[in-house]
């Protein structure tokens, strides 16, 4: 598989994490988001939504990470990264995407750009607003996490799921954005667990060739 990525992207990194739990060796290709690589018409011809992560998997092209975690998942199962019950299944989509749905496309480069050019939204301004939207997701994703019981050692349970590929990003970026993860005690508690595993901790954004 060949996967169009950047170091920084939280989106990229869940798809990372997951080929690398799947033992799934892949090229990579980066798309400098910040010199604006993801506008040029070569990558345009690949996505037109000009967003990584992007998945070419012989003749398949797929973007929105947690379409291409469930590709991955449905194609190569083992080890899984969704629970066997219906019920474990929808609870870790629910915790995923509250952060892939509602936290993190509004912290993104393009609708922080777009809140400076039609507003004039200062940088700090800019930092606020991406961290009110962190505070509040993982302020309800803490909740939900602790009123489960902690959800053993990750998000659901006692192995990885996609809910941790989302949390894990998450939180790195929050950090970006100037939040206080400690705020989280359960999630820095996951975070801890999951970055002693190879699948987070070597995928890394600081760990990427493309890092800077
Ligand atoms: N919902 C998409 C979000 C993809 C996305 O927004 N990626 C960001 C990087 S994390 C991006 O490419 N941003 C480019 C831009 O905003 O111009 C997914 O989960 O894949």
């Amino acid at each position: 598989v060949r996967l169009y990525g950047y170091f920084r992207s939280s989106a990229t990194w869940r798809v990372r994490i997951a080929l690398h739990w799947k033992g799934l060796a892949a090229e990579t290709l980066t798309v400098d988001l910040a010199a604006g690589a993801q506008h040029r018409p070569d990558f345009l011809a690949v996505n037109p939504q000009a967003r990584v992560p992007t998945l070419v998997d012989g003749p398949l092209v797929l973007t929105q990470s947690l379409a291409i975690l469930e590709y991955l998942e449905e194609t190569r199962p083992r080890p899984p990264l969704l629970p066997a019950d219906a019920a474990g299944r929808a609870r870790v989509r629910q915790l995923a995407q509250i952060v892939a749905c509602d936290v993190h496309p509004l912290q993104n480069l393009g609708v922080l750009l777009q809140l400076e050019r039609s507003f004039g939204a200062s940088e700090e301004q800019r930092r606020a607003w991406a961290r009110h939207w962190i505070e509040q997701g993982l302020d309800a994703l803490e909740r939900w996490i602790a009123s489960d019981g902690g959800g053993e050692r990750f998000c659901h349970g006692a192995a990885p799921t996609l809910a941790d590929l989302c949390l894990v990003p998450q939180l790195f970026n929050a950090r970006r954005f100037g939040a206080a993860p400690e705020r989280w005690p359960a999630l820095s508690r996951i975070e801890a667990a999951c970055l002693q595993l190879d699948a987070f901790a070597r995928t890394a954004p600081a760990t990427q060739p493309d890092a800077r």
